[in-house]
């Protein structure tokens, strides 16, 4: 562990204490208040080999470190660091996945019954005395019975939301660029086809530019007026403008957010409609989960400065050898 001391590890920006903590005891660190190039102190550019991040890392600031091995950033997704980028500089990037996934699952489920059976507008009901005042919060139009779900981006969380939904007697199909094997649902190679086929659309598929507004009107459209969306991937997946038409025109019944566009500004357009069920991007926020998340990107430092191979390499990194 000693070797470890001598390895310079720099923290830009805002990391889970714990995260924090251990890379301090692990190694030597540096932290500045972001990933900017002009941050960074005579001498110390030479000396940084690792990087532990919830920041977005760019092509500038992995030029300005060229001892630079290793990138570990907290979170699945990955769409704020530069990975196809770092690939070309031989320089390590790796994630949080799997531990986060059946809380990511969890809350997704949630925000789905959220959003059909209005369960956070009846809680406001009974804590504004209307229960007692006006009686009976109204009958939900909404009901998961009956539906068919599509889960846009089937990886490690969409088959864990598929396995909880279908314990509930809910038909799965979904859409990736290509099938997974294995798998007994249905498989759409276009995400407006599998709107089309279903009335429940969640999506779980990472950002980045091959996403980008996937999820746009003609998609809703397909959906149609029973549908609902749900989103626990990444903001910038869904055409929001589209969305918020739609909620508002019925063209889709309702929707379900965790995750907007530009967090955590939320459109006041979003904010302004009963028939969305909004949260503050919590999908693997508890106390539990994010800890698991923060001791994995400090092991993927550990495991790659002791063992010359880390444990979660994102696909852009995984054929990378230590120099
Ligand atoms: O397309 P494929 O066959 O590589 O399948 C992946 C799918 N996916 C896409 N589907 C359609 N169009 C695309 N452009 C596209 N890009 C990726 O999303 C795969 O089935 C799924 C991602 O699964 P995993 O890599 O296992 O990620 P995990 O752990 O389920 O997390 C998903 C996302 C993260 O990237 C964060 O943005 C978010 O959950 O928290």
């Amino acid at each position: 562990m000693s070797a470890l001391k001598d390895i310079v590890v720099l923290v830009p920006g805002r990391l889970h204490d714990h995260a924090v903590k251990r890379v301090e005891e692990t190694f030597r660190m540096l932290r500045i208040e972001r990933a900017d190039p002009a941050l960074l102190l005579a001498g110390m550019a030479d000396e940084i080999r690792g990087v532990a991040a919830m920041a977005t890392i760019d092509p500038a600031f992995i030029d300005a470190l060229p001892k630079l091995e290793i990138i570990a950033s907290f979170g699945v997704g990955y769409d704020h660091v530069d990975a196809k980028y770092a690939a070309t500089k031989g320089v390590m990037v790796t994630n949080t996945p799997d531990v986060l996934t059946e809380e990511v699952a969890d809350t997704a489920v949630g925000l789905l019954i959220n959003a059909v059976r209005e369960l956070p507008r009846a809680e406001n009901w009974l804590r504004e005395g209307r229960w007692v005042r006006e009686g009976a919060y109204p009958l939900s139009k909404g009901t998961l019975r009956g539906r068919r779900v599509g889960i846009f981006g089937l990886g490690r969380i969409g088959l864990a939301i598929a396995r909880r939904l279908e314990g509930f007697g809910l038909p799965i199909a979904y859409h990736n660029r290509r099938p997974v094997e294995g798998v007994g649902y249905a498989y759409h190679p276009t995400l407006v086809g599998l709107a089309e086929a279903v009335d429940t659309l969640i999506s779980i598929a990472p950002g980045g530019a091959s996403t980008a507004k996937a999820v746009n009107a003609e998609v809703l459209r397909a959906l149609g007026p029973d549908g609902v969306f749900v989103n626990i991937g990444r903001g910038s997946t869904v055409d929001e403008e589209a969305l918020i038409a739609a909620l508002s025109d019925g063209t889709i019944r309702a929707a379900g957010l965790d995750v907007f566009a530009d967090e955590p500004r939320v459109p006041q357009g979003l904010i302004e409609l009963p028939n969305a069920s909004l949260l503050p991007h919590v999908g693997s926020a508890s106390v539990h989960t994010r800890q698991a998340m923060a001791d994995l990107v400090v092991d993927n430092l550990a495991a790659w400065f002791s063992q010359g191979r880390p444990l979660t390499p994102v696909p852009e990194t995984a054929g990378l050898k230590k120099p």
